[in-house]
């Protein structure tokens, strides 16, 4: 678990991709790359919503990832190119005060965020002058952590630029602290996915401290990522923000109700710690305390004896501000009934019976109707699909990642992956020419990849 993230000797020419993008690299700056960084995105199985409140989480890496070719110089500037036009090109002084506008998410702004935690981390007050040309496969805003993956891929190539070692753990859990500049307070699983993950095996990812257990899935099914073509760029909205404030107060509240003391405590998980409760006692003590009207920020006031002022800086993130209902007793629910899912389905994985598959698919449509109907980060499109993926021959479907839009993971048996495919393709990506379009990059089965690597010519 200590180990560092691998280096790779490959012969690039031999390799597709990294040899067009050594080549797109070699025109736009006229050196050659140094070294080459890649992380992948995930899929997450089960354990939506509730890394943040401190739950473990059972997610897998996928192929689709964020690669980028560096070269370390004198030129005294970090200079950012991307093979995707859409993204412009960025340069910025090693000098430079390296500042993020979240209220402007721009790509280059999450490769800075990678670049910011491994120069806090190390105090260094000049970085290495660099040379990069990105070239990302995840589909962005998509719930399969194209973001993470970009400031994964940046933090690594920012530690190995500046001739820095650190082992998959601690970078994890700098680039989980650093993309939260860009303004969404996540939890850390896409982080810690994409550095410790290993090709072949699904990982339990528990927080504090951080580690990963391999979870072997069953031999029988595969999981199909299909996408619902329906964009939601997190850092641009406040949806997600919103339930991990709303997870903030429920914790106030549940404590401070079974007579905890509340100061310290700012996460789900750490109630039921406290309490020394089980996630079924956890679930009936929301019964007890929360009611399922929304809570108006005068409500929420008196119940915990703070003015507005101390809920609006002690509590609320800045896109929260204006946020004048919380519905408590839903998302905690969802956070306790999805954390003790994600340890059922970690056990059936481990105890493998026969029936295996059915109650994994079981827990993974219980996962999304509470998705749907208590975490409210579902939405038409998503609903729809994940129906026809049912239709369609899966024994379980779900919405992935932060939701809103983007995508579905599918548990089908390998006997009907293909005429699940065809029928998902008839019903949901034929009948509208801009699905149709995107069909290829948005329905694929994914098998578990492995974590972020540097690669070095052979
Ligand atoms: P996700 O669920 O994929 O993490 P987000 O909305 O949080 O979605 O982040 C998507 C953002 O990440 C994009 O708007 C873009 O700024 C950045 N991004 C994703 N892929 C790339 C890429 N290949 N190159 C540059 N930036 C990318
Ligand atoms: P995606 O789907 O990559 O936006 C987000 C969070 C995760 C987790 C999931 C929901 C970030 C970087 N990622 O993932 O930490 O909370 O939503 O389970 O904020």
């Amino acid at each position: 678990m200590a180990a560092n993230p691998p280096k790779i000797k490959t012969a690039i020419n031999s390799n597709e991709r990294l040899k067009n993008l050594k080549t797109t690299f070699e025109t736009k700056y006229g050196e050659s790359p140094l070294f080459y960084a890649c992380a992948p995105g995930r899929v997450n199985l089960i354990g939506e919503h509730i890394d943040y409140c401190g739950y473990s989480v059972l997610p897998m890496a996928i192929e689709q990832n964020i690669l980028a070719a560096v070269s370390v110089n004198s030129s005294g500037m970090i200079q950012l190119a991307n093979t995707n036009p859409q993204y412009q090109d960025f340069k910025q002084s090693c000098s430079e005060e390296i500042i993020i506008d979240s209220d402007n998410p721009k790509w280059y702004y999450y490769f800075l965020c990678g670049v910011k935690g491994i120069q806090e981390r190390f105090g260094i007050t000049r970085l290495a002058g660099m040379s990069c040309v990105i070239d990302g496969t995840i589909p962005p805003s998509s719930g399969l952590s194209s973001s993470s993956a970009l400031v994964c891929c940046s933090g690594l190539l920012t530690m190995e630029a500046n001739q820095k070692s650190l082992s998959k753990v601690s970078l994890a859990e700098i680039c989980a602290k650093c993309e939260r500049y860009i303004g969404t307070e996540g939890g850390g699983m896409d982080q810690s996915i994409s550095f410790l993950a290993e090709k072949g095996t699904a990982k339990l990812i528990e927080f504090q401290p951080l580690r990963a257990t391999d979870v072997k899935l069953p031999e029988g099914p595969v999981f199909v990522i299909s996408n619902c073509c329906k964009e939601m760029n997190k850092a641009a909205s406040s949806h997600y923000n919103i339930r991990v404030v709303e997870c903030r107060i429920a914790t106030k509240i549940l404590a401070q109700a079974r007579g905890l003391d509340s100061s310290g405590l700012l996460k789900l998980a750490q109630v039921q710690t406290e309490l020394k409760a089980s996630l079924e006692e956890m679930l009936t003590l929301v019964d007890e305390v929360l009611h399922p009207e929304p809570y108006s920020r005068e409500e929420v006031c008196k119940t915990l004896c703070i003015t507005l002022e101390q809920l609006s800086t002690d509590l609320l993130s800045s896109n929260t501000q204006d946020v004048t209902h919380f519905k408590l007793h839903q998302r905690a629910k969802h956070v306790y009934g999805e954390a003790a899912r994600v340890m059922t389905f970690k056990s059936v994985c481990d105890s493998g019976p026969v029936e295996s598959m059915q109650l994994l698919g079981e827990l993974m449509n219980q996962s999304h109707a509470s998705c749907r109907d208590l975490y409210e980060c579902s939405c038409p499109e998503l609903d729809q699909l994940v129906d026809i993926c049912l239709k369609s021959g899966a024994v379980g479907s779900r919405l992935t990642g932060a939701g809103w839009g983007g995508c579905a993971v599918s548990m089908v048996p390998s006997e009907k992956v293909e005429s699940f495919l065809q029928a998902v393709r008839e019903a949901y990506f034929l009948p509208d020419p801009r699905r149709a379009a995107m069909e290829k990059q948005s329905l694929f089965v994914s098998k578990p990849g492995g974590g972020a690597a540097v690669f070095l010519e052979e």
